[in-house]
Formats: C-alpha cells, sequence, structure tokens
C-alpha cells in the first residue's frame, strides 16, 4: 500500500543558483518526525510498502523547468511537487494561514485579520493541490493530509475520490468561542473541509473535544464516541500525541568538547528554543528570568539564560513588533545585572545545527519553555529523551499539548510572571536522585510513545475506520443486481405490499413538520403504485391521525398513526384501534414534560390522543442534546410499569403508550393477505424492530448509513424515491 503524505511545503526546500537547482533539508517538527517514520519504514514490516511526499518545493517554477525539479526531487526525497507561485504562497501563508487560522487557533484573536482576499487565496491554493493530487493518486494509496493550510483539501479530494483520506492537526484546535470568530463561511467550510477525511487527528483529548463541539454547534451534527455520521459516511476523531524519534535523540553521539557550546565553568544554564512566535510566549519567560534574579541576588554570576530563538514569518508585523520587545527586554535585563564577568541572558537569533541543539539539551540544567499556546511542543519532549544522564529539569507551561503526557516536569501556568520566576529557582534546586527519578519516567513514555508509533497508530486506525465503518455498510448497498431483482420479483409477484415509515423516507427530514407535506407527484406516484401495479401500501408514522388524514387520506394507501395507536384500511376508511388503549398515563407525564421545556427554551409539547411530543428544533442543540438525555432517563426510570415506548426522532422525543411496536405492526398488515412480495423500507431506529419481524424472503431496507438489520441499505432519502419510481415503471435493468 502506497501511503501519500500531503503538506504546505515539502521536507525540502529548493532554490535556485545560475540555473541549477539546489536543495536543503527544511526545519520544523512535522518534517523531522515524520521523515523519521518514513525512514523507518525500509527497516520495518507495516502496511505501508511504498510512500511519497507531496507540498511545495518553495520555488517558483516555469512550465520548463518542471520535469527536472520533479525528477530531482523524486530522486533524492522520494516526493513529488506541487507547483504554485512563490507570490500566491507568500500571500496564502502570511494571510488566511498566519494572520488568520493562526491567531485565532492559538487564542490571539486581536492579532486576527479578516479579509475576504486572504480567504479566497486560502481556497485557491487548496483547489490548486487538489488538482495536482488527482494526477498522482492511484487506486489503493492512502493519503494523509497534514495541518491548517490545506484544511479544505480533505473535502475536496472526498468529492472526487474513493481513497481512505486521513487529516491531523498540528496546532491546538480552539474552543467554540473562539473558533467562532471566523467569519461564517470560512469556520462552516473548514469543519466540512476536515470532515472529508476518514479519521481526523489532534494532538490532545481537549483539542478532540473542542472540535467535535464546534462540529455540533455549528453544523448540528452530533457524534457518538467521536465517531460522526455525514452523507453516507462515518468520521472518525480521536487523539494522537506526536512523540520523537527518541533513540536519534539519546543515543546522538557528539564530539567532546563541542566547539559552538558555551564554556560552562561553574554556571547553571537554563535553556529556552523557540521559533519567535508570539504564541511562545518568550516576552513572558524573560520578564520571568527577570523577576528571578530579582528577588535571588544569591544566584547573581551563577545561572544564565540561553535562548535560541529561530527567526520565522518575516513578513508579518505582529512578529516584527516581538522581535523588537524581545532585543529591547534582553537589553535591559543584561545591562541592569550583567558585569564584565557575567551575562545574563545569551541570545541568539538564528537556528542552530541540530548537533548542536543536542548538545546545548545536554549541558543545559533546566530547560524553561512557556508558551502560551502549543499544539504539542516537540522541544520539550526531546530535551527529556536527548538526557542520556537521565538529569536536568523541565519547565512546562500548562497550555502546551506536550504538558499532558510529561507531569513529572514542572507545569507552570505562563501568564503568571511569579509562577516562572519561582519555578526556576525550584528546578535549580531539584536534587539529582529527583531528577533521574522524574526524568526516567518520562523517557518511558517517550520511548514507548515515540514518533513512529504516533504515525504507525494513525495510519492503522484510518485504515481500519475505513473497513470498519464504510466497507461494512458498503457491502448492504444495494447493487445494480439486487435492484434488478428486486423489480423483477416485484413484477411477477401477484400479491405485493410496500410498508414504508414516512418522515425521512417519503419525504426528507425537516426541522420544521409542516414543511414535510406530500408534493403532488409523491402522491400521485405513490396512487400509480398501487393502482398500476396492484401494490398494497402502508405507510408508518408517528404523527396525528388528523394530520396523515388531511395530507394522505384521500390516495390508497392504508395509514398508521401516533406509532401504531391508529390505523385506517383504506378500503374501509375509518380509523381504528388494534387494543383498546388509554391516555390516562399522560397525567403523570405531562408535568414533566413542561419541567423540561421551562428548562430548554425553544421546546414546546404537542398532545395527541395516546401519545404526547416534545419537539425542540428551535432550541440550542447542545443544551438540546444534554437536556434531552436527561430528560429520557427521567421518563424511563417512572414509566417502567406504564408500558409506555419513547422514541427519539428527528429533533423530537416521542412518548407513546401503543403498546404497539413496528414488529407488530407489520404482522397486522402482513396476516391480511399471503403475500410473495414484501418491501419495507425505514430511516430510523425504531424500524428496526420492522426488518427484524419480516419472514426472510422479505426485502428490507435501511436509508442512511448505519448498522442495521436490514437487508440492504440506500444512501439518501431522495433514492427512495428513485425506487419507487422504478417499481412503478415496472422496468427491469436501471440503475439508482
Ligand atoms: C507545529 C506546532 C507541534 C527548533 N529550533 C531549532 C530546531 N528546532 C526544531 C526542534 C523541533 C522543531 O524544530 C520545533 O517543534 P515544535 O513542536 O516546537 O513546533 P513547530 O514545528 O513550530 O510546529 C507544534 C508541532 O507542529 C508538531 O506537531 O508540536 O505545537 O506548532 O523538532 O528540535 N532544530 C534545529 N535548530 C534549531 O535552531 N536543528
Amino acid at each position: 500500500m502506497r501511503l501519500l503524505i500531503v503538506s504546505n511545503r515539502l521536507p525540502v526546500s529548493l532554490t535556485q543558483k545560475n540555473g541549477e537547482f539546489h536543495s536543503e533539508k527544511s526545519a520544523g517538527g512535522l518534517v523531522s518526525g515524520l521523515s523519521d517514520y518514513l525512514g523507518s519504514l525500509k527497516k520495518s514490516s507495516t502496511e505501508v510498502t511504498e510512500y511519497l511526499w507531496l507540498g511545495w518545493p518553495g520555488i517558483s517554477v516555469n512550465e520548463k523547468q518542471k520535469n527536472i525539479v520533479r525528477e530531482k526531487i523524486k530522486s533524492d526525497f522520494n516526493a513529488a511537487p506541487v507547483f504554485l507561485s512563490e507570490k500566491l504562497m507568500d500571500k496564502v501563508y502570511l494571510g488566511f494561514c498566519n494572520k488568520t487560522i493562526w491567531p485565532i487557533f492559538h487564542y490571539f484573536p486581536n492579532y486576527a485579520v479578516f479579509d475576504r482576499d486572504f480567504w479566497d487565496e486560502y481556497k485557491r491554493v487548496n483547489e490548486i493541490f487538489r488538482d495536482d493530487l488527482l494526477d498522482i493518486i492511484r487506486p489503493g494509496d492512502i493519503i494523509w493530509i497534514h495541518d491548517y493550510h490545506l484544511m479544505l483539501l480533505p473535502q475536496l479530494l472526498r468529492e472526487k475520490v474513493s481513497n481512505p483520506i486521513g487529516f491531523f492537526l498540528h496546532i491546538p484546535f480552539p474552543t467554540y468561542e473562539v473558533f467562532r470568530l471566523l467569519p461564517h463561511e470560512s469556520r462552516t467550510r473548514l469543519l466540512t473541509g476536515m470532515l472529508g477525511a476518514d479519521l481526523i487527528g489532534f494532538h490532545t483529548h481537549d483539542y478532540s473535544q473542542y472540535f467535535l463541539r464546534c462540529v455540533l454547534r455549528i453544523l448540528g451534527l452530533e457524534h457518538h464516541m467521536g465517531r460522526i455520521d455525514l452523507s453516507g459516511r462515518s468520521i472518525k476523531v480521536d487523539t494522537f500525541p506526536m512523540g520523537v524519534d527518541y533513540n536519534k535523540f539519546n543515543k546522538f553521539q557528539i564530539p567532546d568538547p563541542h566547539p559552538d557550546l558555551p564554556d560552562k565553568k561553574n554556571l547553571k544554564i537554563v535553556l529556552s528554543v523557540d521559533r519567535l512566535d508570539y504564541s511562545k510566549g518568550i516576552l513572558n519567560r524573560l520578564k520571568g528570568f527577570e523577576l528571578f534574579l530579582q528577588k535571588n541576588p544569591q544566584w547573581h554570576g551563577k545561572v544564565c539564560l540561553s535562548m535560541i530563538v529561530v527567526p520565522s514569518r518575516i513578513g508579518v508585523d505582529s512578529y516584527q513588533e516581538i522581535k523588537s520587545s524581545l532585543d529591547e527586554l534582553v537589553g535591559f535585563i543584561n545591562g541592569a545585572y550583567g558585569n564584565f564577568r557575567w551575562t545574563p541572558v545569551i541570545y541568539q537569533f538564528t537556528s542552530v545545527p541540530h548537533e548542536t541543539l543536542i548538545a546545548m539539551f545536554r549541558m543545559s540544567d533546566v530547560a524553561l519553555l512557556t508558551p502560551l499556546r502549543d499544539g504539542m511542543n516537540l522541544v520539550a519532549k526531546e530535551y527529556v529523551a536527548s538526557r542520556n544522564d537521565k538529569k536536568g529539569v523541565l519547565i512546562l507551561s500548562e497550555f502546551t499539548g506536550a504538558s499532558k503526557e510529561l507531569s513529572e516536569s514542572i507545569i507552570i501556568n505562563p501568564n503568571s510572571i511569579d509562577e516562572i520566576a519561582e519555578a526556576i529557582k525550584l528546578a535549580l534546586s531539584i536534587p539529582e536522585k529527583d531528577q533521574i527519578f522524574n526524568n526516567s519516567a518520562m523517557q518511558l513514555r517517550l520511548r514507548r510513545y515515540d514518533v513512529t508509533r504516533w504515525a504507525s497508530d494513525f495510519v492503522h486506525l484510518l485504515n481500519e475506520t475505513r473497513r470498519l465503518y464504510s466497507q461494512s455498510f458498503r457491502k448492504k448497498f444495494i447493487t445494480n443486481e439486487v435492484l434488478d431483482k428486486i423489480l423483477s420479483d416485484h413484477r411477477k409477484a401477484s400479491e405485493k405490499i410496500l410498508i414504508v415509515n414516512y418522515d425521512g423516507t417519503l419525504v426528507p427530514l425537516s426541522d420544521i413538520p409542516k414543511s414535510t407535506k406530500p408534493t403532488p407527484a409523491l402522491l400521485n406516484l405513490l396512487k400509480d403504485i398501487e393502482g398500476h401495479t396492484n401494490t398494497d401500501i402502508v405507510i408508518l408514522s408517528g404523527r396525528s391521525k388528523e394530520n396523515l388524514e388531511r395530507w394522505l387520506g384521500n390516495i390508497p394507501v392504508n395509514l398508521t398513526a401516533e406509532h401504531g395507536s391508529w390505523l385506517k384500511e383504506h378500503k374501509y376508511g375509518e380509523w381504528t384501534q388494534l387494543k383498546t388503549l388509554s391516555g390516562d398515563w399522560k397525567d403523570d407525564v405531562l408535568p414533566i414534560l413542561e419541567v423540561y421545556t421551562d428548562r430548554l427554551p425553544g421546546a414546546y409539547i404537542k398532545e395527541k390522543d395516546y401519545s404526547l411530543s416534545w419537539h425542540y428544533q428551535k432550541s440550542d442543540i447542545e443544551q438540546a442534546s444534554y437536556i434531552t438525555r436527561d430528560l429520557t432517563d427521567h421518563l424511563i426510570s417512572i414509566t417502567a410499569n406504564m408500558g409506555i415506548q419513547i422514541f427519539q426522532g428527528n429533533k423530537v422525543l416521542e412518548i407513546s403508550n401503543s403498546g404497539i411496536n413496528k414488529g407488530d405492526l407489520a404482522r397486522h398488515w402482513l396476516n391480511k393477505k399471503k403475500y410473495d412480495f414484501i418491501l419495507a423500507i425505514g430511516a430510523g431506529w425504531s424500524d428496526e424492530l420492522l426488518f427484524q419481524s419480516l419472514p426472510k424472503r422479505a426485502y428490507s431496507i435501511k436509508v442512511g448509513l448505519s448498522p442495521s438489520e436490514a437487508r440492504y441499505l440506500l444512501e439518501k432519502q431522495s433514492d427512495v424515491i428513485s425506487l419507487l419510481k422504478m417499481l412503478k415503471e415496472q422496468k427491469v435493468g436501471v440503475t439508482l
């Protein structure tokens, strides 16, 4: 199986000099982590046998040069380029990506810019990725898309290919209140874009939950244990905390003495490493260090903060502002506390070679990482993994994904300068044996769940998700052969019956119950099936008999209202009851429904002869979802001995004491004649009893993709109408 990794940038950046292309490996957590995983594929036996990395090569290329670039990066890096102009890429990277998504997702709405052009360019780049990928994707490939630059891509591809698609977000996913700051169109499209994937992964459980909540609040889609059902597909949302290549850091050999490193003498070193970014809390870190020096003169001359800041996003104003404040603050601290023999803050605004970084990790007594928000923060894990002496103390912000796994470190709130200063003091005093104890526990975890495990877990679950959800449904899809069989059996049979549910089957589900009145076309279709093909029709519904009479009373169909409380056989034209029913129980249930109605604005009660329905189409969806669960539990507990049934419909809870379920109803109608063709179609969970009660030779069809006892599945309600039209035509050899 071939794995296609898709990210904004390739793991390599091209430059052009004198007509020649030169490549340089790009830096960053995503690239180094995935490269380590892909490297491990050659050594181990996994389901992935081949891979190809797709992304922007970092340079504009003219038509003639495209093939040269393709060949170069394919042979050197097993990668394929998505060609985009540098101008467009810059606009999107420095526009919607880093001036809109990045600040919103990192809880800095004051830095966010909402610009229509940014959004249009973002959509364009995602479409260009889609178009280039379509030339490369082969059946059987699995596609893994990475990060916030490509959030629309899963859906854009889903519309064109059926390959398994995974999406992983490397940055935090914000809470609903922050996410909704995005304009309507972009917030909806970002969510639906991600939902094009079969598996969506986040670093932490919190991010997964925030995403699911946004999906509920903004798209109105509920989930069951992280599974969302949408347009005939199931999408799994899960948590995969990204790890590091533990052995690479732990076993790395560095020359001793290393030429780039500071002379340690008797100094304690506090290390800080980040990209320049307001989300990293670098200014707070410096202020914390300054407060520590202010409060602890005994440490003057004995400790230094060694700070590596890697330049990034040079074109974004907010980054320039931070850089100036940073320069100023470093200058202030060194001027106020330093002397000829001691520089309190050693500051480098550059990236350093990988080997130097590991050497710095090993010689630093403390790593001080104080992001105000960070998806994961791999530097924290790399520091712990690099310590082959198991020593060192990590001070880590509680707002990093990594803090969930590195709980033996000193966890601080980076908004509190006091907490940072106190933590530095504490870290410098922790005895070696405690350092070793804490570090060993963290190393154990990092060794077990390393970057290879992270990626292989994701890929494995992506395959599983597809196998479990989609494939099992797919097996039940009505094929052309099955369709032919249904139609020819229907044509040949002499006694035929069609039992069909109303809402969600004959008409689409709607939040406005009155809007699902049957159209003249539907009424004619039912009339024709009955008249031309001599088929008895039974319509099952939870609606009142008055409602059904008004809508369907004049066509030759048999009706069942209020979940079976009332029946009307067309040829007699009278509403009758299967059993003698009582509505006395309503006196006990109504007051309960009223209490819950008061608690949920927008909810209302409808009373029918032998049933009550509690509607909440107009209510806040999330609140309704909680309160409905509560109400259902409450009703079940008090009605256990009343013999009433509770049905969950589309934003309605129906309570009925018919004592008759859809299975009983089916038997009632089937006993009328010796039917040699039976077709039952339903969409809700209560139709399962109908499907179960049918004889084996009957055709049963469930509308929508979810586990069902029905023999076959149809994807959507409109497919039911197509099928009914075919029944009417009595043609064989057609397709849905
Ligand atoms: C995203 C999310 C998430 C840093 N300075 C140098 C250097 N680095 C390397 C580190 C580490 C990587 O860069 C930085 O990783 P982070 O995790 O801190 O952050 P990002 O790559 O910016 O971004 C983040 C990550 O994706 C993974 O999902 O953790 O939250 O923002 O590997 O070692 N490497 C070298 N010299 C440096 O000066 N050689």
